[in-house]
């Protein structure tokens, strides 16, 4: 993708109810109000006919193996990322609300081979920058609404958890910008972080694959 005038690509990921939603919103509005073109992408988004297959499986509603689960989220951020690539290509500057990060952490975490996990997002945008919120899973787990839906318990999250660390190590090495902040203080103080970081984003380099 060229890089001329384009939006740049930030990624924000973490554990459930780590408040990547929260953080997502305010730095949409934050950069809306410096008069930048921004657009929110959430994952899984649950509106598309793949994503409804995805939230009745969160909700335990609906049973599907590791696999095709896996598969389904993959092919969730596949259905959107043209949408993506045509509004950076424009100027806009893309939030994704989780990415191909969580889809191998929370997999592997089942017990998937990682390689696998790997592969079907191989092709897709690659971000400028990777934001990863941290929080202990038990600090988590007493924020609102927390274990109503099918990963949020803090067996899983330990495991999620490990899997970031090992992500964050991987994609380090492969000069992906991929950055852990502290997610347990204020809304305000995890902000202003995030638009620091946000603030740094060199968009003179056209964005690559992963
Ligand atoms: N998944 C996802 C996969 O397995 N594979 C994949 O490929 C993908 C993309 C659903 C599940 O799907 C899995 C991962 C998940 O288990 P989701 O829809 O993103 O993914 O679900 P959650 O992570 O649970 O998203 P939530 O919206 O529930 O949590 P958020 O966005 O992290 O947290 P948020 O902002 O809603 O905040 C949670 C609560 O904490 C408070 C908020 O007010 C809210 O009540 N809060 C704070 N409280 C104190 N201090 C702060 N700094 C706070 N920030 C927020």
């Amino acid at each position: 993708m060229s890089a001329q005038n384009r939006g740049s690509l930030v990624v924000i990921e973490g554990l459930d109810r780590s408040g990547k939603s929260t953080q997502c919103q305010i730095l949409m509005e934050k950069l809306q109000s410096k008069g930048k073109k921004v657009q929110l992408y959430k994952f899984p988004d649950r509106t598309t006919a793949i994503g409804k297959k995805i939230d009745a499986y969160l909700k335990e509603t609906s049973q599907l193996s590791d696999q095709v689960i896996h598969l389904l989220f993959s092919a969730n951020r596949w259905e959107l990322i043209e949408d993506i690539q045509s509004k950076i290509q424009s100027g806009v500057t893309c939030i994704l609300d989780r990415y191909a990060f969580s889809g191998i952490a929370f997999s592997a975490a089942k017990g998937l081979n990682w390689e696998w996990c790997k592969s079907p997002d191989r092709g897709l945008l690659r971000p400028d920058l990777v934001i990863f919120l941290h929080i202990s899973p038990e600090v988590a787990a007493k924020r609102g609404q927390y274990g109503e839906e099918r990963y949020e318990n803090i067996e899983m999250q330990k495991k999620v958890e490990k899997n970031f660390e090992r992500i964050e190590r991987e994609y380090t090495e492969e000069s992906l910008s991929f950055i852990t902040l502290d997610a347990s203080t204020s809304l305000e103080t995890v902000h202003s972080r995030i638009m620091n970081l946000v603030d740094q984003v060199d968009v003179s380099k056209a964005l690559e694959t992963l």
